[in-house]
């Protein structure tokens, strides 16, 4: 943690960002960004990053690295690529993956934008060596983003977090399955704010929600409707392990955001969206792979520790000001 200018700057970049833009990329790609991050068994780092193309569809490469930064080895082809064909909602791309490690299949789970005709929904496919994938199609229909699998069954089911928008913006949500496939028990997690907020007008899950000892910490997406376009900043909060819909605390301010200038410049610029972490050895260095003005691949590194100590010093004093009232009617 450093601080400057008076704030607490819980996430440092790394000096070699973008760490991965489309010059590297083995293939013609416009931009790559947006990537899902988890860490393999012989502790190499994969990124499943979104690829789009001239066309402006996007489909998902692997690159893997031995230390998550440089010497990254990118599949030659396409990884996995939009199937209309069998998956009509798959029409124009798939985008924005999450990676869950689920120990109890021990296969990695990932949840992704399927972009079909009626807008976007949450696509699964299960995988274990991103290779070969097996496709469970649609699990929350349009419009729907932002989704990713915990890591293990709450209360006897599967649990997914993801983010439906409503006419007023979009809120964060969490259902739950017994098999991946049925999918009910719908209850939100974290509401937009209103106003003035950094937040106002939508927010989203970012990476998978990291389980700690406090709780389950969630880096959200937040936007703001500003008359110069979108600013989408990162937040923290934190939710009961045991019952995850339940926010126990919620960051006023944001953490994270576009600064640098490939985050301010770019295809959508002010952008700061990542979509994957990884934990170093020391299970408290937090790698976040983010998605750069929807233009390129970049990191940051903070601290899992220093996130739950800055959270629990900068939330608000009631977090049910974050949720809607009971029955999930949102204004
Ligand atoms: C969101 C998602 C992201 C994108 C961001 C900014 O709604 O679609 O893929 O990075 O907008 O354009």
């Amino acid at each position: 943690m450093t601080v400057h200018d008076g704030f607490e700057e819980l996430f440092q970049r790394h000096p070699s960002n973008p760490i991965l833009t489309a010059a590297d990329w083995p293939y013609p790609a416009h931009t790559v960004f947006n990537p899902g991050a988890i860490r393999l068994q012989d502790g190499t780092t994969l990124l499943l990053c979104r690829v789009e193309d001239r066309r402006g569809h996007s489909h998902l490469c692997a690159a893997r690295s031995p230390n998550g930064i440089d010497g990254w080895v990118i599949d030659e082809h396409p990884t996995l690529t939009p199937d209309p064909g069998l998956h009509p909602e798959e029409l124009w791309g798939i985008e924005d993956p999450r990676i869950t490690f689920v120990a109890e299949l021990g296969r990695y789970a990932v949840a992704y934008t399927a972009f079909s005709r009626d807008g976007p929904g949450v696509a699964l496919a299960l995988t274990d060596d991103f290779r070969s994938f097996d496709r469970y199609g649609l699990v929350m229909q349009p419009d729907d983003k932002d989704a990713a699998l915990l890591p293990r069954r709450i209360n006897g089911n599967f649990a997914l977090v993801h983010r439906p928008a409503t006419e007023s913006g979009g809120h964060v949500w969490i259902s739950y399955s017994p098999d991946l496939r049925n999918w009910g028990n719908h209850h939100m997690m974290l509401l937009a704010r209103k106003g003035s907020w950094w937040d106002a007008n939508k927010v989203g899950l970012s990476p998978p929600p990291i389980e700690t000892e406090a709780g389950w910490l969630m880096i959200y997406h937040g936007v703001r409707h500003t008359p110069a376009g979108c600013l989408y900043r990162l937040g923290l909060a934190l939710f009961a392990l045991d019952q995850p819909e339940r926010c126990i605390q919620r960051g006023d301010s944001w953490v994270f955001g576009p600064s640098a200038p490939y985050e301010r410049e770019g295809d959508v610029g002010n952008v700061t969206f990542p979509c994957g972490y990884t934990v170093g050895d020391d299970g408290d260095t937090l790698h976040l792979y983010y998605g750069a003005a929807d233009t390129s691949v970049a990191l940051a590194t903070g601290r899992i520790r220093e996130l739950l100590s800055w959270l629990a010093r900068n939330h608000s004093v009631d977090a049910s000001d974050s949720l809607g009232p009971p029955g999930g009617s949102v204004d």
